[in-house]
């Protein structure tokens, strides 16, 4: 059944809707890594791959977005490519737990970043959730008090998110030191170690290592009974051949973060500015890492959905 309490704000896609009907497995998919994560027409031809991918494991894609002031559900082609075409950006707005109520008070058009992806897939009972990579706690947050939305969502909303870590644009072992703060697990699949997006190791360890979709199901499954309300970070790191070597990466991050100090980026543009100035101090190898990633978890969270489906 859909909750009834949100049919005025939320819009299904055919194919989300029947999966729903059905009782089929559904996988959520954030639409800020289109619209401000990767340079068209990489987005979007990434974005329809990687529902591929999730269909090819028997589980329904639902990238999510706002459209004219409406939560959707499952996006189609031609809305993908919307949210992709750089000519729309001016028009497409970057939306957190902060902005949504704006930008559907005022019907206008929102990306939705991990945290309103999570609040957004809750509100349409989606539990598994893939993406590229989460926000943080950045680097000298001590002093610019940044720290992503993504992680206070995390310690609320009931979403098992699958990533391949956390960049080290941020400060990773604050970033976990908060998420312990505020009772977030953090997975790392098949691994010890909490991968670094770009990198399969960051040096900071995961909390716990889990082997198989299985495995993960149960996990999710005994917390949520429990009552221990709130997400779950799934840290899947890229696959071996597309992963970065972490030390060259460290001083590409460096210099980008100079950039972004030198040019007083702040807010929310702070990590598509970085992406962007890491792709470019990479001659684009990022960009390649970063769909992989994607697309790694994509197979993953098809996996852990469909998984999920049995408890
Ligand atoms: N990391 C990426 N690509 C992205 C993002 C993060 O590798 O596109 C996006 C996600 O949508 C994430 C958001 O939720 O950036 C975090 O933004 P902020 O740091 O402003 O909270
Ligand atoms: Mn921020």
């Amino acid at each position: 059944m859909m909750n009834p309490t949100y049919d005025k704000w939320l819009q299904y896609s055919e194919e989300v809707r029947e999966a729903k009907a059905k009782g089929q497995p559904i996988v959520a998919l954030e639409s800020t890594i289109i619209s401000h994560g990767m340079p068209y027409p990489t987005n979007v031809q990434t974005a329809l791959e990687v529902e591929e991918i999730v269909r090819s494991h028997g589980a329904i894609p639902a990238t999510i977005a706002i459209l004219n002031g409406k939560i959707k559900i499952g996006l189609s082609d031609e809305d993908l490519e919307f949210l992709g075409n750089t000519s729309n950006q001016s028009n497409i707005w970057k939306v957190s737990r902060r902005d949504l109520a704006y930008v559907l008070s005022q019907g206008q058009n929102g990306a939705t970043t991990v945290a309103a992806t999570m609040i957004c897939a809750e509100l349409a009972g989606i539990e598994v959730f893939v993406t590229g990579g989460i926000g943080g706690v950045h680097r000298g947050a001590e002093h610019t008090m940044d720290i992503s939305a993504d992680l206070t969502e995390l310690a609320q909303t009931n979403v098992a998110v699958i990533c391949a870590g956390a960049k080290s644009i941020l400060d990773i072992g604050l970033t976990l030191e908060y998420l312990e703060t505020h009772g977030v697990p953090v997975i790392g699949y098949q691994t010890d170690e909490f991968p670094a997006f770009y990198s399969r190791s960051s040096g900071f360890s995961a909390n716990f290592a889990l082997q198989t979709p299985q495995e993960l199901a149960s996990f999710i499954h005994n917390k949520w009974t429990l009552g221990l309300d709130g997400g779950i970070v799934i840290a899947n790191p890229v696959p071996h051949d597309f992963a970065m070597d972490s030390q060259i990466m460290e001083k590409v991050i460096a210099d980008a973060l100079e950039e972004s100090v030198r040019q007083h980026i702040q807010g929310k543009a702070v990590t598509p500015f970085l992406l962007e100035k890491i792709k470019e101090l990479t001659g684009g190898q990022s960009l390649e890492t970063n769909v992989a990633l994607v697309k790694n978890n994509a197979h993953l969270g098809a996996k852990l959905a469909v998984e999920m489906n049995r408890h």
